[in-house]
Formats: C-alpha cells, sequence, structure tokens
C-alpha cells in the first residue's frame, strides 16, 4: 500500500474487505453458456457424423495474394502502438467498473437488478448503503491505478489514452484503406462465411488447420476476426462510451436508445472489452501455437526470415516495455495525481469545452420513465449542527445566501424561492461510478436566479457549497460555468419525484446541471457564491472531488 497517502485516504483505497467476486444471473448463463457452447457442440456434430470438413486454408496457401505481402512500417507500428493503450484502457476501465461494481439493462440501477455483480455484498435494505459505499477493491496488478474508489485517476489513464486510439485507429484504417493492404483485413465474398465456419471446425475439433502462414494469407476465420476487431469492436467501444456522457445523453437522449439504454451501452461497453480479451488470449495463443519466432519477424522486423529469432527479442523487449509503462502509470498515479489531472485538463477538457460542453440538454422523459430506484451518494451533514437544527424544524428557518461577485447579494427562504418560479423536469442522472436514475426535478431554473443577483462582468464561475462534507473532510462544494448554469434545465432543487426534497436526497435544496456529471449536483446546499474562476474557491480545482480526488472540473463524460 502506498505509504505517503494520509490514514483517511489508506483507509478508502484499502479497505479490509477485498475479496474479488463475480456474480452473473442465472439467465445470463444461459445466453453466455449458449453463445460458446452451442458453436462448439454444432462443430463436433459436424465432426462426428460428416467428418471434417474440407480445410479451405489449405486452398489458400496455394492461391497468390491479390495484396502485397508482408507487414509495412505503419501496420507494425499501430499494432503495437494499439497494444500498448488497450493494456492502459482495459485496465484503467476494470478500475472504473469496480467503482459501481454492477451491471444492468435498465436506466434505474436498482441492486439486484444488475445481470452481473463484481462485489459479495448485497445491498442493505434496513439502512442507507450509499454508491460510494458501494465501490470495490481491484488489486492495480489488474486496474490502473487499482486501489478502491481511485475513479478519478483511474478516468484520467482511460481518457487521456482513448484520443490517441482513436488517432492511431483512423491512421491506420486510413493506410489500409489506401494501400490495398485492405485486402488482407476486409472480406469481398460472403464465400468468407461458410469458410470461416469450416476453419472453426477444425479448431473446435482440435484438427490444426493448414497454417496458412500470415505473411501472405490469413485463414477465414482469421480474417474475419481482425476485421470484427477493427471495424466492429473498436467503433462499438467508441459509440457505447459516448453514450454514456451525460453532455451526449441529456441532448440527444434517443441516441443511448439505439443501444437499448444507457446502462445496456455501458454493459456493451464491458461486454466489448471482455470481447477483446478474448481475442487477445486465442490471437496470442495462436502467435504462440503457429511458429512464434517467425510470425514475430512478421509483426516485428516486417520479414518472413525463419532463421532470425530477431523479431522475437525486440517483441519480447516490446512486451517488457508496455509492462514498464503500465508500473510507470501506476507510480504516477500516485506519486503525481495534480500532473496526470493537469494533462487531463489540457487534452480533454479543453476537447469537451469546446465541443460537448456547448450542447443544451433536452426535454425528453416522461413520468413513465421515472426509476423506481435512486441511488444515493454522500455523506448527509449530521455533523453540521446548523443543518441538524434546521432540519428538526423542516428547513422553515433556512436562508439561502447568495454571495460573491453580484449586484445584489441576497437571502432567501424556501418559500421565497418558490415564489420567484418553478420548473418541473424529467431528467437522467449520471454518476461518475457509472449507476444512472432517471428522476423528476422541481425548482428554481437557475437563470431566474442569476437575473436577480445581477453577477458582474467577470464571473464566469458559480460556487455551491454544501453543509455536508467530502469524502476527506472539509466543506463539499463543486463549481459551474456561469455558462452552464444558464442552460435549459439548470435546477436549484427542492422537489423530487413531486415530493419535497427528501434527506438523503439533498433537503433542503439541491443542484441540478443536466450536462454533467452526479458530483458537480451539490446537495444540503448552504450557500451559493459568484466568483472570477473557479481558481479562487477550495484548493482551485473546482470543486470537492477535483481538489482532492483528481475529479475533471468540466464532467461532459
Ligand atoms: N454535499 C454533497 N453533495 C453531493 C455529493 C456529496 O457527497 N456531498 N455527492 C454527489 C454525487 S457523487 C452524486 S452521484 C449525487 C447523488 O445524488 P443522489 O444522492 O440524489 O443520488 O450527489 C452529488 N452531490
Ligand atoms: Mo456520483
Amino acid at each position: 500500500m502506498i505509504g505517503h497517502l494520509s490514514q483517511a485516504e489508506q483507509a478508502v483505497l484499502y479497505p479490509k474487505d477485498r475479496k474479488l467476486v463475480m456474480v452473473i444471473k442465472p439467465y445470463m448463463w444461459v445466453i453466455f453458456g449458449a453463445i460458446i457452447v452451442i458453436p462448439i457442440a454444432a462443430a463436433w456434430i459436424q465432426y462426428l457424423f460428416f467428418g471434417l470438413p474440407s480445410d479451405p486454408s489449405a486452398v489458400l496457401v496455394t492461391l497468390p495474394s491479390k495484396a502485397d505481402p508482408g507487414f509495412p512500417l505503419w501496420a507494425r507500428l499501430s499494432h503495437w502502438v494499439n497494444f500498448l493503450f488497450l493494456s492502459l484502457i482495459i485496465r484503467s476501465g476494470l478500475s472504473i467498473l469496480v467503482d459501481h461494481p454492477r451491471l444492468y439493462f435498465n436506466n434505474g440501477c436498482a441492486p439486484e437488478s444488475e445481470w452481473v455483480r463484481f462485489t459479495p455484498v448485497q445491498v442493505p435494505k434496513d439502512r442507507l448503503w450509499t454508491a460510494k459505499e458501494d465501490a470495490r477493491y481491484i488489486s492495480p496488478v489488474l486496474g490502473l491505478p487499482g486501489y478502491r474508489h481511485s475513479i478519478g485517476l483511474a478516468r484520467v489513464w482511460h481518457f487521456l489514452t482513448v484520443p490517441f486510439f482513436v488517432l492511431n485507429g483512423i491512421i491506420f484504417i486510413c493506410y489500409l484503406l489506401f494501400t490495398n493492404h485492405w485486402l488482407r483485413l476486409v472480406p469481398t465474398s460472403w464465400q468468407i462465411l461458410p469458410d470461416a465456419w469450416h476453419v472453426f471446425v477444425h479448431y473446435a475439433t482440435f484438427n490444426f488447420p493448414v497454417e496458412p502462414n500470415g505473411f501472405y494469407h490469413y485463414n477465414a476465420l482469421q480474417q474475419l476476426a481482425y476485421f470484427a476487431v477493427v471495424f466492429l469492436l473498436a467503433p462499438l467501444a467508441i459509440l457505447t462510451g459516448l453514450a454514456m456522457s451525460p453532455a451526449i445523453s441529456n441532448r440527444f437522449p434517443w441516441y443511448p436508445k439505439l443501444f437499448g439504454n444507457r446502462q445496456c451501452a455501458r454493459s456493451g461497453h464491458f461486454m466489448v472489452m471482455v470481447c477483446y480479451l478474448v481475442f487477445i488470449v486465442i490471437h496470442v495463443g495462436l502467435v504462440v501455437a503457429t511458429g512464434l519466432s517467425r510470425n514475430l519477424n512478421h509483426i516485428v522486423m516486417g520479414t518472413d526470415s525463419t532463421t532470425s529469432n530477431m523479431g522475437l527479442y525486440i517483441g519480447i523487449g516490446i512486451v517488457l516495455f508496455v509492462v514498464i509503462c503500465c508500473f510507470v502509470a501506476l507510480w504516477l498515479s500516485w506519486h503525481r495525481p495534480r500532473q496526470l489531472q493537469r494533462a487531463q485538463a489540457a487534452v480533454n477538457g479543453n476537447l469537451w469545452r469546446r465541443s460537448i460542453n456547448t450542447f443544451k440538454p433536452a426535454r425528453y422523459y416522461t413520468k413513465k420513465d421515472i426509476s423506481p430506484f435512486f441511488w444515493p451518494n454522500g455523506k448527509i451533514p449530521e455533523d453540521s449542527e446548523k443543518w441538524v437544527e434546521l432540519a428538526k424544524n423542516n428547513f422553515k428557518d433556512y436562508k439561502l445566501k447568495i454571495t460573491g461577485l453580484v449586484e445584489n447579494p441576497m437571502e432567501l427562504s424556501l418559500e421565497e424561492l418558490k415564489k420567484i418560479a418553478m420548473d418541473q423536469n424529467i431528467t437522467m442522472h449520471h454518476c461518475i461510478q457509472g449507476w444512472s436514475g432517471i428522476a423528476e426535478w422541481g425548482g428554481l431554473p437557475l437563470h431566474k436566479l442569476i437575473e436577480l443577483v445581477k453577477p458582474h462582468d467577470n464571473v464566469t464561475t458559480v460556487a455551491f457549497y454544501s453543509f455536508g462534507t467530502g469524502l476527506y473532510g472539509g466543506v463539499y462544494y463543486d463549481t459551474h460555468t456561469l455558462d452552464n448554469c444558464k442552460k435549459p434545465l439548470s435546477l436549484l432543487a427542492w422537489e423530487m419525484n413531486y415530493k419535497p426534497l427528501s434527506i438523503e436526497h439533498g433537503a433542503p435544496l439541491r443542484l441540478r446541471i443536466e450536462n454533467q456529471l452526479g458530483y458537480k449536483m451539490v446537495k444540503w446546499i448552504d450557500y451559493i457564491e459568484f466568483v472570477a474562476s473557479h481558481t479562487d474557491v477550495g484548493k482551485g480545482y473546482g470543486g470537492k472531488n477535483e481538489d482532492d480526488e483528481y475529479f475533471d472540473l468540466l464532467a461532459d463524460t
């Protein structure tokens, strides 16, 4: 465990209960089982009753290839760069996953409705159990950065890698399509399907098909597999990833529906990762089994040498390099987290600010979409004497203070706020951990409040302070751009699902900014401050989680 961290951090990151389990619902066992068992059983039936089909790769080796043989430098480079990026993306993805270790096919994410959980915990019904408590530990061998509730840094690695992974993919596909190399990857005849099946029958019954020598040819199944990885898995990973973004899904609420719903997209994102893992295991296994040294000469050196071991040595070197990169990433995560957060802001912060952060959330959901369950998060402000006093009297004496760089500072009771205006919106909440929920929120549109208090011209940011504290102590707060506060559906809410806001969901007042992630929606609001910049408040990173857990200032994804 990382010794230089505080006791409080160690207690969160390295809990006593670090058990790793996977509990899959029986119906999903049946589905997954069928996907695996049916083709293998069919292959065996064909083999036992009709004999081995003719081996199409035996024909291939005698044919001259239409494509140039070998692997040009761009193909070899992007292959290995991809290997590095996938290692970072998959491992950081696992760290993100275990922060909400349940996957669902429904938007509301009610406990026990998940199809798989990676936690032994059954959510207790007799007491409050927050999503943060539900987060699980993952070994840093598997996850990046691993441990428990390190999602801020895990996302830094995930999102820092993604743009370069996509760029690498685009460069690869451009080269592929502008040279005749595409002939190696893209099937040009439907004959590929029966051929691939015949090859599969060979593998499934342990009759290795003729090795066509990958320098010149792939067998039909191999070509289909490579084609699927490039043209199916990678696009699916990107598209399901985008469907999880609050800025995108609350602007285009139909978009996640292309995958079923947002949680189907999240489950799909996970299944794409599983497909990548299965591919990598089989791919590496076959590379080893069909002549490791020669195969590595292909993809490392670009030669078909059968005598040299150069490819093997350099290949081992590359694998070691990737392992070292993973160690360096782990070290950076715990020793230079602030620099990583800054790098993430420089790359994606700027990317999102100019693109999806400009989207305006749309009205879309109706009463029937409201989730029966809505995960609670955060610590109820039981140690705030002021809040406890106010709660005793049902917040009748509560006054929201609005201060900072404004012409008309104000103090308003709930009754006074309600007299100004009220909107009711049904929206989807996106927690950074991965869960979501649809609820109705009623309250004062923020733009009305902004018109009343009249911020000075130099105001860019609004800070919202809670009565509650953050995970590591100190006042919970967060900031939003003035622009996001003025967006449609941005509210100071006192109502949830047509009832007064409950204690656990943020009474007396909480924030709704629908193009942002949940951690920016401060609950139990004490006061509001208009400021020139987010750097003027707290430690200067834009919020309690941004200060302490390296979350993003702009939470559009
Ligand atoms: N004061 C305070 N507000 C908070 C939090 C918190 O810990 N303290 N957690 C945030 C997070 S991470 C989420 S996802 C939402 C959860 O809102 P809910 O409890 O109504 O689901 O509240 C946000 N607001
Ligand atoms: Mo959250």
